[in-house]
């Protein structure tokens, strides 16, 4: 059998200096670059500090005392463009129109779902409002292989790789055109389809899958050359970054070279606790620096910089031997952060509507269309006005829409149903049979008989 190669740096035995690591697999004898510390050297450097010069002054570095990083944009809040050396756009207008169409869709989807859970339509909802720029500028990115990893205030990715209006509506209404079964909270979305890994509630779960995809990925390559390169992407707001899962991945992504790009939202929020009150540190983007990963802090309202950014670090997670890029993507989260929150009892009214004022990913780009001709007022109505019905037309489909038959309750955990899971179908048959009055499964598609083994 053709012995399967795996990274150099994969099947290591953890030792320390001075031991010479060698790969376990005989067939690509490999070792790990020795680092040896020389005598009256000026510097430490042992595998745990790297050319770290000695120095007589004793300093303990304040974090406090230098600047913050920098945060890149390339065009303004008016839509300027601030670096006129080049062409910002690196796509058709046509497929910048795409993507204001898709920013424009989420919010009025958005808008029309916050209402109908405000009417008991139903059950619970998440806008991404501000937003849109990130979800939208880094999905225009990348490529279909890719895999993604998702909080749950990227619908603008799922829009951008694919996914329709109903099948958006499919998940929210728990339907029987929904890919989950209607087993999910509305919002967690998923799409085998459009490389969507299915969106969990318990924060920071995707970040380690998207390291350990990225893993495989990476391995798969090496098996089989000719698989096409992909990098896994995970996003996940400034909050789950304070789980320990954040910094398991982003280590682990480091030390094994993994092709993954970790997007960062940072709105400034997680529910009611501010960023200020989460970390004392510059950002998320520091921790980046921290664990050994290349990393940048963009605009989150600039599309531009926000798309030139996953463009880059799509190429440098896959370049040589592969690695982690990091981006922390600055946009306040201008709503609530769901139906079940009200954001006014924890921040003033007025500054949520200076930011709203101030700036906003949507009327950016639309400002930096129009001065070039591409838009007007007459364009904006006309595709809000469709949208809109567009999206209303989906929504009352989707409302009538049977559920999903009652056995995928027991169904897809295993590949064939377990004998205690067949007994449960049958004893929930039994009991509906039993009580037809206080359970009424006509909304369920195949009703009772959707128990039937
Ligand atoms: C492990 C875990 N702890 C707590 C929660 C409750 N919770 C849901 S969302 C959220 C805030 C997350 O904030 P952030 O990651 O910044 O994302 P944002 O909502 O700002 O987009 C919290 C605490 C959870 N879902 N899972
Ligand atoms: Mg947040």
């Amino acid at each position: 059998m053709r012995p399967v190669p795996t990274p150099a740096s994969a099947t290591v035995t953890q030792h320390v200096y001075p031991v010479r690591f060698k790969s376990t697999d005989s067939s690509s004898p490999s070792y790990q670059p020795s680092v040896s510390q020389r005598d009256h050297s000026d510097s430490v450097n042992f595998p745990g500090a790297l050319n770290s010069k000695f120095t007589s002054t004793m300093v303990f570095q304040n974090p406090a005392e230098k600047a913050a990083m920098s945060t890149y944009r390339i065009m303004d809040a008016d839509g300027n463009i601030v670096d006129n050396t080049r062409d910002p756009q690196n796509a058709p207008d046509q497929v910048i129109t795409t993507w204001y169409r898709n920013m424009l869709t989420v919010s009025i989807l958005d808008i029309i779902m916050f209402d109908a859970q405000r009417q008991g339509r139903t059950s619970f909802y998440m806008v991404s409002a501000g937003e849109e720029g990130i979800a939208v500028g880094t999905a225009s990115a990348l490529e279909p292989e890719d895999l993604c990893f998702l909080q749950y205030r990227e619908q603008g990715v799922c829009l951008q790789r694919g996914m329709t209006v109903k099948d958006f509506m499919a998940q929210l209404f728990a339907n029987k055109d929904d890919s989950g079964r209607g087993r999910n909270m509305p919002v967690h979305y998923g799409s085998g389809k459009h490389k969507i890994f299915t969106i969990s509630s318990p924060l920071a779960t995707q970040i380690p899958q998207a390291s350990g995809a990225a893993y495989a990925l990476k391995m798969k390559r090496m098996i089989d050359p000719n698989v096409k390169p992909s990098i896994s992407v995970c996003y996940f707001g400034e909050g789950a970054a304070s789980e320990g899962d954040f910094h398991a991945a982003l280590n682990i992504a480091a030390t094994k070279n993994c092709p993954v790009v970790f997007v960062c939202r940072n709105n400034g929020f997680a529910i009611s606790t501010a960023s200020i009150e989460q970390y004392k540190g510059d950002g998320i983007a520091s921790r980046g620096l921290g664990y050994g990963i290349d990393t940048i802090r963009v605009d989150g309202n600039d599309i531009f910089a926000v798309r030139e950014a996953m463009i880059q670090a799509r190429k440098m997670a896959l370049a040589g031997n592969c690695k982690p890029v990091l981006i922390e993507a600055m946009s306040y989260r201008v709503s609530h952060h769901s139906t079940s929150d009200d954001s006014f009892a924890y921040r003033a009214k007025r500054e949520v509507e200076e930011w709203k004022r101030r700036d906003n990913p949507i009327t950016r780009l639309r400002k930096w269309m129009e001065k070039k001709g591409l838009w007007n007022e007459d364009k904006e109505k006309e595709a809000r006005a469709s949208i809109r019905k567009q999206i209303l037309q989906e929504f009352s489909a989707a409302e009538k829409m049977k559920k999903p038959a009652l056995r995928y309750m027991f169904e897809d955990v295993y590949e064939e149903m377990t004998p205690d899971l067949k007994a449960q179908m049958k004893e929930l048959k039994r009991l509906i049979e039993t009580y037809p009055k206080e359970y009424d499964v006509s909304p369920h598609e195949d009703g009772i008989k959707g128990l039937n083994q």
